[in-house]
C-alpha cells in the first residue's frame, strides 16, 4: 500500500536513471509519476512490471505537469537549462538527481570521482583495490550501475564515477574523498564554456572531508575549503601527502612522500597517462585507509578497461589498438602521446564522429609531430580536417570498414593504428562499445 504524503514527485527521464529511481521510490512506498520527451523511453517494459500505477506521461515535456510537483528528479541525459525544468525551478519546484538521493541515504564512506577523462579507469582500480583488500565495496554511478541501484546496507565502501551531468543535480555529495582527476573540454554542447563546465564538476567537494588533487591541472584543485586533509598525484617527484614518479638507477617507480613503491615496468597498464591513473587510484585508495599491499598487488594485475587503449591485433608488424572511449580531445591527446612516447615507428589515427561542439585545434600539434597519416570519419570530419589541415596526410572515409582498411594502406612496419576518435560515437554507432567492436571486427577481416 502506498504512504500518502503531500509531496509529488516527478521522475524526469525515463533510461538507466530514472529506472533506478523509480525502483528505489516504489521500493519505500512512495508515490511518483514519470516523464520522458521519448515516445519509446527505454524503460518503459519494466517500469509497468514493477510500477504499473505510476502515472506516465510521453513526449515533449508539460509545464503544467512540471509545475505541479515539489520535486523533480532529474535525469543526466536531460540539460537543466530545458526550458520546462528552467519554468518549473521558478515556479518554486525543487530539481534533484538520482545521485542527491544516494547521498542521503548511504551510510558507508563514498569515494567520489569526476574529471574529463579517466573516470572509468581510476573507479574500476580503486573498486578492484578495496576489493582486494576484503571490503565489502559497490562500484557504479556514471560507470555502469546507476548509484541508486548500489545502496545496500552491508556495503563498507562506494566508489562513485560521477559525470558533470550527474553532479550539476547534486547539492551535497558529502564524499569521504573526493577528486576531479583533470580537466579538459567535453560536452560543449551542453555547457555555454569552460566555466559552467569546470563549476560543474567541482560540485563533487560539496561537503567532502578530505580531496585528493592532481599537480599537473591546476583546475583539478578546489576553490574552496583550503583547510581539508589533501593528497596529491602527478608525474613529478612527490612531495609530502604525495604520489608521484621517482627514479632510481634508470628505473622509474610510483612513489609515496619519499619512497618507491612500484616499478612502472611491473605495471600492465601502458603510457603516461595510466601512470597519473594508477597514482590517482593509490592517493584516493589510501585516503580511506586501503591497504598498501592490497592496491600494489592490484595494479600488477590490472590490465585496463575494454576500448581504453586496448591491443587489438598485430598485423604486418602494425599494432592495432581500440581507444574508442576517447569521446573528447584531451582523450585523444593522452592516447597519442602515450603511444608515441614508446613505438618505434608512427601512428596512423582514426577519428572523427560526434565532436559535441568542441574546437579541434588542441589536436594539431600532436598529430604533426607523430601522425603519419590519419583516417577521418563521422559528422564532424570536415571540422577535424580544418584543424588538422596540413599537418600530416589525411584520409576522408564513409564507414569504419574503409577507415581500417585506409588505415592498414598508410601504415608501414613498426607503426601503430590507433582508433582515438576524440569524438562522440552516437552520430554513426549506438555507443563507443559499438564502435570499438566493429573496428576490432574490421581489424579482424584485413588480409593477413
Ligand atoms: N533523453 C531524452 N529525453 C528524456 C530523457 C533522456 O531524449 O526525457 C535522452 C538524452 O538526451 C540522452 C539519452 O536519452 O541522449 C539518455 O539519457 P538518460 O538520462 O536517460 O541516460 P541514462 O540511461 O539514465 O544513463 C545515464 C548516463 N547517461 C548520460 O549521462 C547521457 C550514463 O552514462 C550512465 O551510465 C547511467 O546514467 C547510469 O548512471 C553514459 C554517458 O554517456 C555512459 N555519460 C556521459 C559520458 O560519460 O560522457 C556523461
Ligand atoms: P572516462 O570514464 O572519464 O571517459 P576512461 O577511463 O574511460 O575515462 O578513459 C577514456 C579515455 O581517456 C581513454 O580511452 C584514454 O584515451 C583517455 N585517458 C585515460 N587516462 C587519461 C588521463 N589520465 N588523462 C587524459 N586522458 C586519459
Amino acid at each position: 500500500s502506498l504512504i500518502t504524503t503531500d509531496k509529488q514527485r516527478i521522475i524526469v527521464g525515463l533510461g538507466k536513471t530514472g529506472l533506478s529511481v523509480a525502483r528505489y521510490l516504489a521500493g519505500r512506498g512512495l508515490s511518483f509519476a514519470v516523464v520522458d520527451t521519448r515516445e519509446n523511453a527505454p524503460g518503459l517494459d519494466q517500469l509497468k512490471r514493477f510500477a504499473p500505477m505510476a502515472d506516465l506521461y510521453l513526449g515533449e515535456l508539460d509545464p503544467a505537469i512540471l509545475n505541479r510537483a515539489s520535486e523533480l528528479i532529474v535525469s543526466p541525459g536531460i540539460a537543466l537549462a530545458e526550458p520546462a525544468l528552467q519554468a518549473a525551478k521558478a515556479a518554486g519546484v525543487n530539481l534533484v538527481g538520482d545521485v542527491e538521493l544516494f547521498a542521503r541515504e548511504a551510510k558507508a564512506p563514498v569515494i567520489a570521482i569526476t574529471g574529463s577523462n579517466a573516470k572509468s579507469t581510476v573507479t574500476t582500480l580503486v573498486g578492484d583495490m578495496a576489493a582486494a583488500a576484503g571490503k565489502r565495496v559497490a562500484v557504479g554511478g556514471n560507470l555502469g550501475t546507476p548509484a541508486l541501484d548500489l545502496l545496500d546496507e552491508k556495503a563498507e565502501l562506494y566508489v562513485l564515477e560521477l559525470s558533470s551531468f550527474q553532479l550539476e543535480t547534486t547539492d551535497n555529495l558529502n564524499a569521504e574523498v573526493a577528486t576531479v582527476l583533470n580537466m579538459s573540454a567535453d560536452h560543449m554542447d551542453r555547457y555555454p564554456g569552460m566555466v559552467a563546465y569546470h563549476q560543474a564538476k567541482h560540485r563533487i567537494f560539496r561537503g567532502a572531508r578530505q580531496v585528493v588533487v592532481n599537480r599537473d591541472d591546476s583546475l583539478s584543485r578546489p576553490l574552496l575549503n583550503e583547510q581539508l586533509p589533501c593528497w596529491t598525484f602527478g608525474l613529478s617527484r612527490p612531495d609530502f601527502k604525495g604520489f608521484g614518479l621517482i627514479k632510481e638507477e634508470g628505473e622509474q617507480y610510483l612513489a609515496f612522500e619519499f619512497k618507491p613503491l612500484i616499478a612502472i615496468s611491473e605495471l600492465r597498464m601502458r603510457g603516461a597517462h595510466n601512470h597519473a591513473n594508477a597514482l590517482a587510484a593509490l592517493a584516493l585508495g589510501h585516503a580511506v585507509g586501503l591497504p598498501m599491499d592490497a592496491m600494489l598487488q592490484t595494479l600488477r594485475e590490472f590490465t585496463g578497461l575494454p576500448h581504453r587503449c586496448q591491443w587489438v591485433a598485430e598485423l604486418s608488424g602494425v599494432d592495432y589498438y581500440d581507444d574508442s572511449k576517447a569521446t573528447n580531445v584531451g582523450a585523444a591527446l593522452a592516447a597519442i602521446k602515450g603511444f608515441a612516447a614508446d613505438c618505434s615507428g608512427k601512428l596512423v589515427l582514426i577519428a572523427g564522429g560526434d565532436g559535441k561542439g568542441a574546437d579541434f585545434a588542441p589536436l594539431s600539434k600532436a598529430v604533426r609531430e607523430h601522425c603519419r597519416a590519419v583516417v577521418l570519419l563521422g559528422r564532424d570530419a570536415p571540422l577535424l580536417a580544418d584543424a588538422l589541415d596540413g599537418c600530416t596526410r589525411l584520409v576522408r572515409v564513409n564507414t569504419l570498414e574503409e577507415a581500417v582498411q585506409a588505415a592498414a594502406e598508410a601504415a608501414q612496419m613498426g607503426d601503430i593504428v590507433l582508433l582515438s576518435p576524440a569524438c562522440a560515437s552516437l552520430d554513426m554507432f549506438r555507443n563507443f562499445e559499438e564502435r570499438g567492436r566493429l573496428f576490432a571486427e574490421a581489424v579482424g577481416r584485413l588480409p593477413q
